[in-house]
């Protein structure tokens, strides 16, 4: 098999591609093949500025010196620690950056290799806390309609994604769901929180009084949800969730795996609103993307409950091979670091005024809908053609990565998510090639 850059379509066809039309792809392959800073090199020699760091995840830009650094140093001293009654020290260090730059009360962290795996580990602290306190009846986990938390099955059971959810049988059980905040009709072109919806928070209280409280163990949301198309929660719509939760002893989850690191032009979605959860989801911007790694946070109160038994004995009965890998510990050390140098997990909220009156420019070309904004995170909605739900934005996508800009759909909505290092040039040079796509579109 050919591994040259410009492989040929009927190479391609051992690789079942994640969340891809893969007989369209092969067809017509899309390959970048370098990166640097804010652009991807095609596999046809074409540059193409990144939209949507990679993944929602590139967020300190491509090929960071330090970070590329840190990793080839990494692997040639220490490549891998076993991670079970073994430790090694970047991941004790990497664990209290952690924590300083965490909202306060979020003081231990158990690593992951991805968000998916990130939100599995959250779901299983949050029921162990519960036994361990002697409450293991609360086992009901709450999500909410058009969250994403990944494709594992406790994140599936807590989404709210019909098509990642409906062909996998029964899932979790005890699983409720509260309705999505997203609302067009009452919130179209809101710069920032809408103001509409913030009594759908209330949504929760009926579902505890549906289940009882003492039936629950926690509640997870994503603070924005990211993935089904920048969903911007209501103003207060949070702060009623956790009062809601505190109240009545329910732990609350934030999925922070896009918020996180930045992206709201705080160090996490929790600043931005002022709402600590009792437990925070993270991946994606903690190792810029450059080598899978997640994170979850929790706080004293939790880590504190499992310490009682015999010394000897394992508190909690989980974890995976690579929790902690030192090459992935030395990549999220040099990632923060380079966040730290440039101000990154700030910077969003210098650019956000200028990144958002840019978006809304959009306002009133053919098909679009609504445009939200937070932080460096925007979208564009737009009317899906009869019939055909999905196939504008896409053409959308496939016109932009022709013409050289990375951009997500979801649906028929466009997602941008540019890498923090974004000036106000390439903001500019974003949304005039999206002026010209939305003009061409069917
Ligand atoms: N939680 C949230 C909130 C996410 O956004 C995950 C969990 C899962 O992370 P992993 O690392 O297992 O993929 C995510 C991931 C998109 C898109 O634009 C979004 C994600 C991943 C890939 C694409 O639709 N979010
Ligand atoms: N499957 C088998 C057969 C294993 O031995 C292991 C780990 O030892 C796993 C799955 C889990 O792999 P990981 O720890 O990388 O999640």
């Amino acid at each position: 098999m050919s591994n040259s850059t410009t492989a040929m379509p009927n190479d391609l066809s051992a690789f079942w591609m994640p969340f891809t039309a893969n007989r369209q792809f092969k067809k017509s392959p899309r390959m970048f093949v370098a990166a640097k800073d804010m652009h991807y090199t095609t596999s046809d020699g074409r540059q193409v500025l990144d939209g949507t760091a990679g993944l929602w995840c590139v967020n300190a830009g491509h090929a960071r010196p330090k970070i590329v650094e840190a990793i080839a140093n990494q692997a040639a001293e220490l490549d891998y620690a076993p991670a079970f009654q073994m430790g090694h020290p970047k991941a004790f260090e990497l664990a209290n950056r952690l924590v300083d730059i965490a909202p306060s009360g979020l003081d231990h962290v158990l690593f992951t290799n991805s968000g998916s795996e990130s939100v599995e580990t959250a779901l299983k602290v949050a029921l162990a806390y519960h036994r361990v306190k002697g409450d293991g009846a609360r086992s009901r986990l709450i999500g909410r309609e058009r969250a994403y938390h990944g494709v594992n099955f406790g994140g599936i059971s807590v989404g709210g994604i019909v098509t990642n959810r409906k062909m996998f049988g029964t899932l979790l059980s005890g699983v409720d769901h509260m309705p999505h905040t997203h609302n067009i009709g009452k919130n179209a072109f809101t710069r920032g929180e809408p103001q509409y919806g913030t009594e759908l928070a209330d949504e929760l209280e009926r579902i505890v009084t549906l289940h009882d409280a003492s039936t629950i163990a926690a509640v997870i949301v994503e603070p924005v949800a990211g993935s089904t198309g920048v969903l911007i929660p209501p103003v207060g719509y949070l702060k009623r969730l956790r009062e809601i939760t505190k109240k009545h002893g329910i732990l609350l989850i934030f999925d922070e795996v896009i918020t996180g690191y930045g992206r709201l032009g705080t160090p996490f979605g929790a600043d931005y609103f002022g709402v600590t959860p009792d437990i925070m989801v993270t991946a994606k911007g903690l190792t810029n993307g450059v080598i899978p790694m997640g994170a979850v946070l929790v706080s004293a109160e939790i880590h504190d409950a499992f310490m009682g038994g015999p010394e000897h004995v394992i508190e909690f009965f989980h974890g995976y091979t690579y929790s902690g890998n030192p090459v992935a510990s030395a990549a999220a050390l040099a990632t923060l670091e380079t966040y730290k140098d440039e101000g990154l997990l700030t910077r969003g909220a210098e650019l956000a005024p200028y990144f958002e009156e840019a978006l809304h420019s959009l306002k009133g070309l053919p098909h679009v809908i609504d445009i939200r904004n937070i932080g460096l995170v925007g979208a564009i909605e737009l009317e899906p053609i009869a019939g055909q739900p999905t196939k504008r934005a896409f053409s959308a996508f496939l016109k932009a990565f022709e013409t050289g800009l990375l951009i997500r759909t979801t649906g028929d909505i466009i997602a941008l998510s540019p890498p923090l290092i974004i000036e106000k040039e390439q903001i500019d040079q974003i949304v005039s090639m999206l002026a010209d796509i939305l003009k061409t579109l069917e």
